[in-house]
């Protein structure tokens, strides 16, 4: 019996040390928050320098304002101090499926390089996470097909960054823009020059012709107003 206590309890303490190991990753139906971190200090960062509340929206809706696009957060660009800590409160309005990631972070505290957050459909979720003093700009974007290439895609600086990333919707051209190339064929030279043509020659006509046009309108409106 006192073997079996032994047991229990030995089980106990490794399923909570196992669980805590996992502390960063959090799922349910609804989403998931992995590499979440609200203690554990970058090496270079003796200090927490500020708490950061940042409110992430992601939808269709944030895109209409950029041509082309389809997906967008609500902001392109946020700037922190070396060793901030950032509060994310993120926040799905659409009814499909949506990520927030941010990539290149020190390996030792989020696994990968990694912060995950997704939602399954609309909903909220809440995480932390603490960056290390390296002035640099992070890759904040969703990782599901296409979403990114129609414009859910960010930029998080620290420091003021090391440059902008390409393609971030009202911030930065794209490395390789799409091209719609105009075919100037004989057919397409034609109808610029017939229409060409006869735009001028409208123009002429009413000029020539200015005061026999004028007695035709003269003549049509006492016809429907003989009063006048
Ligand atoms: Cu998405």
């Amino acid at each position: 019996m006192k073997q079996f206590l032994i047991g229990l309890v030995m089980f106990s303490v490794f399923q909570t040390v196992f669980a805590m190991e996992h502390g960063g990753m959090l799922m349910d139906e609804k989403g998931m928050i992995m590499n979440a971190n609200t203690d554990r200090l970058p090496r270079d960062c003796p200090q927490i320098s500020e708490n950061v509340d940042i409110t992430i929206h992601a939808g269709q809706q944030y895109a209409e304002k950029f041509t082309g696009k389809m997906f967008a957060f609500d902001t392109q660009e946020w700037d922190v101090k070396p060793c901030a800590k950032i509060n994310i409160t993120f926040i799905n309005d659409d009814q499909i499926r949506h990520q927030l990631m941010i990539h290149g972070l020190p390996g030792y505290l989020y696994p990968e390089g990694m912060f995950h957050l997704e939602l399954n459909g609309a909903g909220q979720l809440q995480a932390s996470l603490i960056l290390p003093s390296q002035k640099k700009t992070y890759l904040v974007h969703c990782e599901l097909p296409q979403h990114m290439e129609k414009g859910m895609k960010a930029q998080l600086k620290v420091d003021g960054g090391d440059g902008d990333l390409p393609s971030i919707p009202g911030i930065s051209a794209p490395i390789k823009a799409d091209l719609y190339k105009t075919d100037w064929s004989q057919l397409a030279w034609a109808t610029i020059i017939i229409s060409i043509l006869i735009g001028v020659s409208f123009v002429l006509i009413t000029i020539i012709y200015a005061d026999k046009l004028t007695s035709l309108a003269d003549k049509i409106t006492t016809k429907i107003n003989p009063k006048k």
